[in-house]
């Protein structure tokens, strides 16, 4: 058994006023984020990612595993094979895999196999997720994975957009071929493709809404 340990809590109360101040600026700044599919090929100043990759690996997790791994991709040639791959996928998915529904819950979306911004974006940040531990060969449990990567992620799409980035996120499943080419270990599957970069001059988004707060919150 091991003992606990406990440090005092870094915590500062804030006044009300400062508190909806804050909560209200953070969510007017998240509301205007929105998923870019075109991309510049400017480059991302230096540091800029790894601070925000530092902000994802900071999240809470099933019993402090940290049951993730972020991969960047910045390598031409790289970036060019995972298009090559997630465009054979895609061409699947909207020939046969995805069904005459699904297609049409993404019309207003305007996507189709095409996915130029994986060569476009000067990063792609690739999540993996760690079905389990694997450290010198020996297996360990890992709880929550799904859980603890997701809120990880969030913390990292928050933080790029806080720092003036624009993103995507994108899952060109099946996505085993993210775990080949990036040669994974066997403990982790592909989560979640994210490009990261700048829009491209004169960019433009679908012109869709989002729920009401009424019909996503409920007070009792
Ligand atoms: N992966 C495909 C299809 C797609 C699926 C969902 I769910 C989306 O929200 C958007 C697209 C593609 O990237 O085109």
């Amino acid at each position: 058994m091991t003992d606990p340990s406990f440090v005092p809590l870094s915590f500062e109360r804030r006044d009300g006023e400062e508190m909806l101040a804050a909560a209200s600026a953070f969510r007017r700044e998240l509301e205007a984020r929105r998923s870019v599919r075109s991309f510049s090929t400017d480059l991302i100043p230096e540091g800029v990612l790894e601070e925000c990759l530092r902000a994802a690996g900071s999240a809470p997790s099933g019993a402090n595993l940290q049951p993730w791994s972020f991969v960047v991709v910045r390598d031409a040639d790289m970036k060019r094979r995972i298009r090559e791959a997630a465009e054979a996928e895609e061409r699947d998915n909207y020939e046969w895999r995805m069904g005459e529904a699904w297609l049409k819950d993404l019309e207003a979306l305007g996507t189709d196999e095409n996915k130029p911004f994986l060569e476009d974006a000067p990063a792609l940040i690739v999540v993996f997720r760690q079905a389990y531990g694997l450290e010198d060969e020996e297996k360990r449990k890992h709880y929550y994975v799904m859980e603890s990567v997701g809120i990880a992620t969030g913390f990292l799409l928050a933080g790029l957009h806080r720092a003036g980035l624009a993103t995507l996120t994108h899952t060109p499943s099946p996505m085993g071929f993210l775990e080949k080419i990036l040669e994974r270990p066997e403990n982790e599957r592909a989560y979640l493709l994210i490009p990261v970069g700048y829009p491209a001059e004169g960019c433009e988004v679908p012109d869709i809404t989002r729920k009401s707060y009424e019909d996503f919150v409920e007070e009792r």
